[in-house]
């Protein structure tokens, strides 16, 4: 069985990664480490550069996993600066934002970072929905209440979330890659 190290401070970030890991043979393991991301416009590259900080403290190989939220009538607000602003105004303060805007079209997107012990690999994944008129959902974390695909939020999916979800498809173009090695 594949193993692989995912580091992560959120644990609903990491165990939405072992139980997709299940399906592809991965076995998830978890380092629950915080780190300081650096800020920046493209999450490519935060994700890069976080990986190679952590290099430093690392000897064997691991996974980082950047996400965020890009509301298009925002132009791409939060997107990189997600983490922030979720924990400053949150998702009220997104459906205020939101409040009368007719195109409520957004998407998520996770990169994946992979150190192989040699050098750093990128993965993508993404998905497209709309910012919920209404906080909605008890599942999930962060944004889910207030993300809706195909007419329910992902707060109202339970595990189903990971059939569709940008850190699903990430982590299968990654997890893939991995055992074509
Ligand atoms: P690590 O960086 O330690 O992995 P984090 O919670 O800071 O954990 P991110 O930077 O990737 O993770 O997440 C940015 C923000 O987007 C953060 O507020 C998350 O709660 C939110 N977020 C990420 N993935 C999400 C998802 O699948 N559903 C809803 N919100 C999500």
């Amino acid at each position: 069985m594949v193993e692989v190290i995912f580091i992560t401070s959120n644990e609903s970030k990491y165990r939405e990664a072992r139980k997709i890991g299940e399906k592809y043979g991965v076995n998830v393991g978890w380092i629950q480490l915080e780190y300081l991301e650096p800020q920046g416009n493209d999450l490519r590259e935060i994700a890069k550069l976080s990986a190679e900080m952590l290099t430093k403290k690392m000897d064997s190989p691991f996974f980082i996993e950047d996400s965020g939220l890009f509301i298009k009538a925002l132009n791409g607000f939060p997107g990189p600066y997600s983490s922030y602003v979720f924990k400053t105004i949150g998702n009220e303060g997104i459906i205020k934002l939101m409040d009368g805007i007719e195109d409520r079209t957004a998407f998520f997107m996770a990169i994946i970072a992979y150190w192989d012990g040699n050098k750093i690999k990128l993965f993508e994944g993404k998905v497209e929905g709309k910012i919920a008129n209404e906080i909605r959902g008890t599942g999930g974390f962060g944004y889910d209440p207030i993300f809706e695909y195909e007419g329910r939020t992902f707060a109202e999916m339970g595990d189903e979330k990971n059939e569709y979800s940008h850190r699903r498809r990430a982590l299968e173009s990654f997890f893939k890659w991995l055992s074509e090695r």
